[in-house]
């Protein structure tokens, strides 16, 4: 049992641009005015995280001078080093700029391809400095309103281009950066490119160095397509491309909101953190995830303190799912071992083959069994409700609910 409260080891990390943000939308301006970095270092530490992420242009405004660069750099360094706060994580901004309001590494425009390449290879540059080792792209502006320009198959090169470029950069500078991809399926473009995780994990293959390269999933992208957020992650896992994850909440088929994690879809996030825990992934546990626009200084860190102690204690719960022994025998009961069958399926064979084409089956008795995944899915809601496994003396199995 924990109070769940925090610390560095649980590697939890925000944005510049999450705690930062200020509340303007596409209809209303700022509603907050938003923090310097080396003070969102200074919270962020005092609340427990771990690291910081950032833009470029988070931290160093887009038209600064080498001078003003350098001293903002120094500044923030001199935050993280005071507070104890380290940057794993670091990208480029390649949407907010007017120059690629038709993309940046995906631009008609052979001019705008190469500023942009520029302007990354200048913000991997910063993220080396500054100790980052995953390097993310979030290609929101990568995509169309109208597909009458034709480009579609030139955009994908271009872009298969870009991210081989930059690849070949961080291997010549010695930066050692693993690259990660972030899917989204629209806004602020109507189709973006490479929409959800599988359309990143396909490209990926088709990279001169596909082994730099993972995914960056985001709850809310994948659950604004009506996907499932899980599975998505499951893929990445399976696939070993799980560089990085970025977590918050979402209400599906809505704009991109960016809710506190678990805020909306609990039951979704306590299988995601089960699945994350289970898996070993180590990675930072980011929340790319902003306070509601109507908060205020202290609602931006009850926000923060919010996504983490969600975790905590959904992770608190995954471990007494795995403890629970009434959970534990539905789940046993629910998978069927045969070692008879297994020893003709697990590989093929032609003996193998034709013993299995010959074998028996009573199809009807299958069909009938009930696997009972209500009452597992049901011990999990109660679970989840805090009825179950909370502690050894208010413990109640369902048994013992007597009326
Ligand atoms: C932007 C976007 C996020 C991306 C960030 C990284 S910026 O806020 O909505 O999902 O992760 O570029
Ligand atoms: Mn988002
Ligand atoms: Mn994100």
């Amino acid at each position: 049992m924990t109070d769940y409260t925090p610390t560095p080891a649980d590697k939890f990390t925000f944005g510049l641009w999450t705690v930062g943000q200020t509340g303007r939308d596409p209809f209303g301006e700022a509603t907050r005015p938003g923090f310097s970095a080396p003070y969102i270092v200074q919270k962020l530490a005092e609340l427990g995280a771990y690291g910081v992420n950032l833009h470029d242009n988070d931290l160093v405004p887009i038209d600064a001078s080498a001078r003003e660069r350098d001293r903002i750099v120094t500044e923030f360094k001199q935050a993280l080093s005071d507070h104890g706060l380290v940057v794993p994580m670091a990208t480029t901004n390649l949407f907010t700029d007017p120059v690629f309001k038709d993309g940046a590494f995906t631009s008609a425009d052979a001019r705008v391809r190469a500023y942009a390449l520029q302007k990354t290879m200048q913000s991997m540059d910063l993220g080396a400095e500054l100790g980052a080792k995953t390097y993310v792209f979030w290609g929101g502006r990568e995509g169309t309103e109208v597909d009458a320009s034709g480009k579609l198959l030139d955009a994908l090169a271009w872009y298969r281009d870009c991210l081989n470029y930059v690849a070949e950069y961080s291997e010549a500078q010695g930066y050692g950066y693993r690259f990660a991809l972030e899917p989204k399926p629209n806004e602020p473009r109507a189709d973006i490119f490479l929409p959800t995780v599988g359309s990143a994990l396909g490209f990926i293959q088709t990279l001169d160095r596909p082994e730099l390269f993972g995914v960056n999933p985001e709850f809310a992208h994948e659950t604004m397509a009506g996907l499932n957020f899980v599975h998505a992650v499951a893929q990445a896992v399976d696939a070993d491309k799980l560089f990085h994850i970025d977590l918050n909440d979402q209400k599906m088929s809505r704009f991109d909101q960016d809710l506190r994690f678990g805020a909306e879809n609990l039951k979704t996030a306590f299988f995601l953190v089960k699945l994350l825990e289970d898996a070993g992934y180590d990675g930072p546990r980011h929340f790319d995830a902003h306070a509601l626009r109507t908060e205020d200084e202290e609602g931006i860190w009850a926000f923060a303190r919010g996504c983490m102690r969600t975790y905590l204690i959904l992770k608190e719960k995954a471990r007494q799912w795995d403890e629970d022994p009434e959970i534990q025998a539905a789940l046993a009961a629910y998978r069927v071992e045969d070692e008879e069958l297994s020893l003709l399926t697990e590989r093929f064979s032609p003996e193998n083959a034709q013993a299995l084409k010959t074998r028996g089956f009573d199809r009807a008795a299958l069909a009938r069994r009930g696997p009972g995944l209500e009452q597992l899915d049901q011990l999990t809601v109660e679970l989840l409700l805090g009825i179950r496994g909370t502690s050894t003396t208010s413990r109640q199995t369902s048994a013992e609910v007597e009326v």
